[in-house]
């Protein structure tokens, strides 16, 4: 661990906050929140401005998340926004407003969305309220997406006389298909929570009081598992986005045997066998027998 030397790493900047390890939020005026070992809690915090992702946001956004996905001990990430009313309502359009096709060209704003989307550590976006533009792009960059209730996603750009621009017209058409992406991104319409599920945006749709919660402990629940094993699956699974099937399935394979030989590959076909939980690489053991076995 590198945290006397990497403060970023472990409490962000102004704009974009961490928490490392996350704390599950308190049940009670009593309760602090038990930490989440393997957890990184990331929050977007422009709140007044509902978390429009300012150019100084979004290069804050991307050495944090650099910074996280190099550290052996944040297995998983949480993004999410800070506050109730946003996740992020998407890139500052006051700052957009004096951009010319040069200027863009030459920014590095772009970098924050890729900098997420290139991380090896599975990410999970926590989203309440509005997600719209850059911030609904930045939620589909994420691998997993948990929706509160309140939820409302949306590429309203077309209403402002641009179009998505930090993926959106790729991501919401391999998320949800061509035609149904098409009427969303010609007509900038937001969709709610419910609509997104049917749609197959998110991962779930949770109450709105309990995003934050369902999204940490899905993180905390991956973060228990083998590293290099939940990151060879991320990695394998982004590839169906990217290659062709027989590509693809050339790829998983490299993938699988990779596995083998890895000190968590043997520790848990032993664990298996010998009927006792595994003991993961530099963790202890989790204290009862284990629940869900391989099939
Ligand atoms: N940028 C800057 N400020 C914003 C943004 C934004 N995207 N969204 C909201 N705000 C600010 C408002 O200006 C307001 O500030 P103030 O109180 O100082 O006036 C504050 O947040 C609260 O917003 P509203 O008063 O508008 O709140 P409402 O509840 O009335 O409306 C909405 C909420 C519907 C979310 C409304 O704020 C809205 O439509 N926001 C803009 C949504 C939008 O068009 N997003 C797309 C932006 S373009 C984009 O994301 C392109 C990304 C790719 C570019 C890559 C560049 C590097």
């Amino acid at each position: 661990m590198t945290e006397a030397l990497d403060p970023i790493r472990h409490s962000g900047t102004d704009l974009v906050q961490v928490e490392c390890p996350a704390r599950r939020p308190a049940a009670g005026s009593h309760d602090t929140g038990a930490p989440l070992d393997g957890v990184a809690l990331v929050t977007l915090n422009r709140p007044r401005a509902l978390n429009a992702l300012s150019f100084a946001l979004l290069t804050d956004l991307g050495r944090v998340i650099e910074a996280l996905d190099t550290d052996p001990a944040v297995r998983a990430i949480v993004i999410t926004g800070a506050g109730r009313r946003a996740f992020a309502a998407g890139a500052d359009i006051g700052e957009l407003a004096e951009q010319t096709p040069d200027s863009l060209a030459a920014s590095e704003g772009f970098r924050g969305w890729d900098r997420v989307a290139a991380v090896e550590t599975p990410t999970i976006a926590a989203v309440r309220g509005y997600a719209l533009g850059g911030g609904c792009e930045l939620a589909m960059t994420c691998d997993m997406l948990i929706a509160g209730s309140d939820a409302v996603f949306g590429q309203p750009e077309i209403k402002i006389g641009i179009i998505p621009g930090a993926g959106g017209t790729q991501r919401l058409t391999r998320a949800i298909g061509a035609a149904r992406a098409m009427e969303l991104l010609l007509t900038g319409r937001q969709i709610r929570a419910d609509e997104a599920a049917r749609l197959g945006l998110v991962t779930k749709v949770v109450p709105a009081e309990e995003t934050l919660a369902s999204a940490l402990d899905l993180a905390a629940e991956i973060a228990a598992l083998p590293a290099g094993a939940t990151r060879a699956a991320k990695a394998a699974v982004r590839a169906a986005a990217e290659l062709p099937l027989a590509g693809g399935i050339v790829h998983e394979r490299m993938l699988f045997r990779e596995r083998f030989g890895t000190p968590d590959q043997a520790e848990g076909m032993r664990a298996f066998v010998e009927k006792r939980p595994p003991r993961w690489e530099g963790r202890p053991a989790p204290a009862g027998p284990t629940e869900d076995r391989p099939g």
